[in-house]
């Protein structure tokens, strides 16, 4: 149970940040700052809603109806309007917007706010001419490519609701996430290069939409236009095709502050992915908010964050974020180690990055491979450091801070959901940082770590991280399940429970230590143990399968898979090869197995449920704790 483990917080050893590279930030003063939120919540976010554009104000700016909660509510906005026409049509026209980034260098694109604003339109009037309406799901299964985002954006001109599945998911996967939106559109690109080979993408698009009855269209970006894939002209259209002749402008639709923006997939403990929905407004105000003041960021800041828009880092602080404050922002299709190691400090130096956002996993990696790769790299741009997905151990924190940061930038360790949006807890710009502890919760949130009844546990305690107010880019539900949705706010009363185990400090600082179900985080991914073990169940030869989290110093967790085989199949390396490919073509290479073992039989309780932890206590020589439920 969360409340078994206690942390031994001896010497605390706080960094204080260089002056240069703090003063004057929009984040302020933070007990200030904290206690004008408290004093007036409501006040406190209405202010902030006001920097940005609405066509009409909201009547209240909370109505909270437990577990339910409406912000801004008969406010009129459209959040396409705030990213671009509020710059196109002020200082920011030919500022630029995206830079985007290929694996060479010769593979570079820029987009003014301007061009981006046309880009947009076009596209949205494309989708419009394909029948797509406001509050039709349309799914985006693209790499990180400029068109991305327009799509993102062109659906959000409209009023259809996005659902971006990451280009690393397979068939099951994306049919999976088509079908449980009832996605109308489907738009995709023929590839996604890395490492230098293109990797189709259209292929697993087309046995992802058998079974798919909803879809009408696939629109395709053909990116070889030396050699085009073909297009089955009864379905599917040419992503440029269907951009070309259209208006370079198109209203923005009027949206209502709760209409839903988009609904992102995260894994759930059991069955099914969550399809996460995120309303127009609060989710505006919220990303608007953070990437401001958490980020400081500024008109002649260069932007990076790291995360592909597949998932929510991308959403918020790839796209929407960035946007919202007219950023320049950097968006790169390059894997951290190709062609070399040093290829993001040579981006970073190429176009003087200053805010850079990027995961735990992938600095651990660059820790591996030597700090003489940053070192050839003219990295002084920097001034502000992120990270996020996954806890940011003081080893890494140590390395990103002396190595990229030169001991000057500020380190934001930003926790935060898919559920939740936008930023919750981190150590704001100027506040003394701990390494191990992500910090604070910002203005406008109230976080706890709690026991299972809801009351605080002292420092050194573990407990269950959660929230107690709502916030205006909450969730607002589980696309067609808001029974799953409500136990968020019913596992402890009162509270939204993140499901995450922390601790805190004497001074209120709180540390993430992991999850307390059964998701495992590999490389900042989450990845259900359910979704990975029906995958291999699929299978011919298996039988059962159980999946665990084993903590690793690369990825912060691999995934091991226990199987027993069906009578007559015999382990062999063959064999588990097979398996290993199996789960690749299913979910796609992020969800492999690094260890599959095989066994004869599985821990289970009475009423058959896999104890995992129990396998894990074992794997890991640790005491399984209490297995009274244990079926032998
Ligand atoms: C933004 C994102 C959420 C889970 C979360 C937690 C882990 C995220 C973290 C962190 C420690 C941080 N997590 N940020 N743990 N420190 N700074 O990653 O969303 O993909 O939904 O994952 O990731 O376990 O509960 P999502």
């Amino acid at each position: 149970m969360a409340e078994d483990f206690n942390v031994k917080l001896d010497t605390a050893m706080y960094y204080t940040p260089s002056e240069e590279c703090t003063k004057d930030s929009w984040a302020g003063d933070y007990n200030q700052r904290y206690q004008e939120f408290v004093a007036d919540p409501a006040a406190y976010w209405e202010k902030i809603a006001r920097e940005l554009e609405w066509y009409e104000e909201w009547d209240q700016v909370r109505e909270w109806n437990y577990p339910h909660a409406k912000w801004f509510t008969n406010g009129k906005l459209n959040i396409t309007h705030n990213c671009l026409d509020r710059h196109v049509f002020n200082q920011r026209r030919n500022k630029v917007a995206i830079m985007w980034r290929g694996e060479t260098a010769d593979e570079e694109r820029i987009f003014t706010y301007k061009q981006l604003y046309q880009a947009v339109c076009r596209f949205a009037n494309g989708l419009k001419s394909l029948g797509v309406e406001k509050g039709d799901r349309v799914c985006i299964y693209m790499p990180v490519v400029p068109e991305q985002i327009i799509a993102m954006l062109a659906c959000a001109r409209i009023g259809a609701i996005h659902t971006v599945v990451f280009g690393g998911f397979g068939v099951a996967a994306l049919n999976q996430r088509i079908r449980g939106v009832g996605a109308k559109v489907v738009i995709a690109a023929d590839v996604t290069f890395r490492r230098g080979k293109a990797i189709p993408l259209k292929t697993i698009v087309e046995e992802a939409v058998v079974n798919a009855p909803s879809v009408e269209r696939i629109v395709v970006l053909r990116r070889d236009e030396t050699k085009p894939v073909e297009l089955h002209p009864e379905m599917e259209v040419d992503f440029n095709d269907l951009m070309e002749n259209q208006p370079r402008e198109c209203a923005a639709e009027t949206m209502d502050a709760e209409d839903p923006l988009f609904i992102l997939f995260t894994s759930g403990t059991t069955g099914e992915p969550k399809g996460i929905v995120h309303t127009c407004g609060g989710y505006m105000v919220g990303t608007y908010y953070t990437t401001k003041y958490v980020f400081d960021v500024r008109d002649n800041d260069v932007y990076w964050c790291t995360a592909d828009p597949g998932w929510i880092t991308g959403h918020s602080y790839g796209v929407y974020g960035p946007l919202l404050n007219g950023a320049t922002c950097l968006i790169a299709e390059a894997t951290p180690d190709f062609p070399d190691n040093g290829v993001w400090w040579n981006l970073i130096e190429e176009y003087g990055v200053t805010i850079f956002y990027t995961a735990p996993t992938a600095i651990r990696m660059f820790m591996r491979v030597g700090a003489e790769w940053p070192q050839k790299y003219n990295l002084s741009s920097l001034r502000v450091l992120g990270s996020v997905g996954e806890p940011l151990n003081p080893e890494a924190f140590e390395w990103y801070y002396q190595h990229i940061g030169n001991r000057e930038c500020p380190i934001v360790d930003t926790w935060w959901q898919t559920e939740t949006g936008m930023h919750m807890i981190t150590t704001m710009i100027g506040e003394p940082m701990r390494p191990g502890f992500a910090g604070k919760p910002i203005p406008g949130i109230i976080a706890d770590v709690v026991d299972k009844d809801g009351n605080p546990v002292p420092p050194g305690t573990g407990g269950l991280l959660v929230i107690r107010e709502p916030w205006p880019s909450m969730m607002r539900t589980i696309w067609g399940n808001d029974e799953r949705y409500q136990k968020y706010w019913n596992t402890i009363p009162g509270c939204y429970t993140a499901a995450d185990l922390a601790v805190k400090d004497e001074n209120g600082y709180i540390m993430v230590i992991g999850r307390s179900d059964d998701l495992i985080v590999v490389a900042g991914h989450n990845i259900g143990t359910a979704e990975v073990e029906s995958a291999l169940v699929s299978h011919e030869a298996v039988a059962e399968a159980a999946v665990i989290g084993k903590p690793d110093a690369m990825k912060g967790n691999v995934i091991k898979a226990f199987v027993i085989l069906i009578e007559g199949y015999q382990a062999s390396e063959k064999l588990i090869n097979e398996l290993t490919y199996h789960v690749r073509m299913t979910l796609g290479p992020i969800a492999i197995p690094s260890e599959i073992e095989v066994v004869d039989a599985l821990p289970k309780t009475r009423s058959g449920k896999i104890m995992r932890r129990v396998l894990k206590a074992r794997e890991m020589g640790m005491d399984p704790g209490d297995i009274s439920t244990l079926e032998d």
